[in-house]
């Protein structure tokens, strides 16, 4: 079964299209059909990522997964939550984005910087499909007050995860991906789909 992986992100391409091809799906990324991502209006993280999996599937006639994700800090009320991907605005990109983040948790002590990263994925058989998986994944550490490691993408070097006592950049990608909230998320697509 051919479906389209309805994102820009080549980071979650990297964590989620061998995935989904071990569930028996033929996967095609979006960016290789030339799609480009619809704007993200939605108020949640599961509207969005809907927005995103249907703009897919109107765009290719095919079942379509999207993956809408974001770090939540307690700290800063939530922040960056749904506007993780433009937090330094929308021309700024992931560098800019975690000095944002370092600079508003600069007076933020060590006991006071937990974070949750969220993964809501999507699946739609096709466009008009009324009854769309969704299955959710969260995974809790600590922002650091530097960053470290130089794998994974976004804030993942900015995220400490006590259980492996490093950052996530800091992990191999197939670490990562044993353990991430999107990997959360995809494990809960799996029972889903059964
Ligand atoms: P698509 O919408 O095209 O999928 P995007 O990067 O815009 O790509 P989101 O709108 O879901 O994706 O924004 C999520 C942002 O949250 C993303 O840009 C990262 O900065 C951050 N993020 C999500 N998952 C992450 C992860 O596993 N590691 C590090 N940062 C992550």
């Amino acid at each position: 079964q051919k479906i389209v992986l309805a994102t820009g992100n080549q980071g979650k391409v990297r964590e989620m299209a061998d995935v989904l091809a071990d569930f028996g799906f033929e996967v095609v990324a979006q960016t290789d059909l030339g799609i480009e991502s619809p704007e993200e209006t939605g108020l949640t993280f599961v509207e969005n990522a809907l927005l995103k999996a249907r703009y897919a599937a109107k765009m290719t006639g095919l079942p379509a997964i999207a993956d809408d994700s974001g770090l939540v800090v307690q700290a800063l009320g939530g922040e960056p939550g749904l506007y993780s991907a433009r937090y330094a605005g929308t021309d700024g990109d992931d560098a800019a984005n975690r000095q944002k983040l370092l600079e508003k948790m600069t007076n933020v002590e060590e006991t006071q910087r937990q974070a949750k990263f969220v993964s809501c994925i999507v699946m739609l058989r096709h466009e008009t499909d009324p009854s769309p998986i969704i299955a959710e994944g969260e995974c809790q550490g600590v922002i650091t007050f530097a960053e470290k490691g130089d794998n994974g993408f976004g804030y993942d070097s900015l995220f400490f995860y006590p259980p492996k006592n490093c950052t996530f950049a800091e992990l191999e990608t197939v670490e990562k991906k044993k353990i991430s909230h999107r990997a959360r998320a995809l494990a809960v697509l799996k029972e889903r789909l059964k």
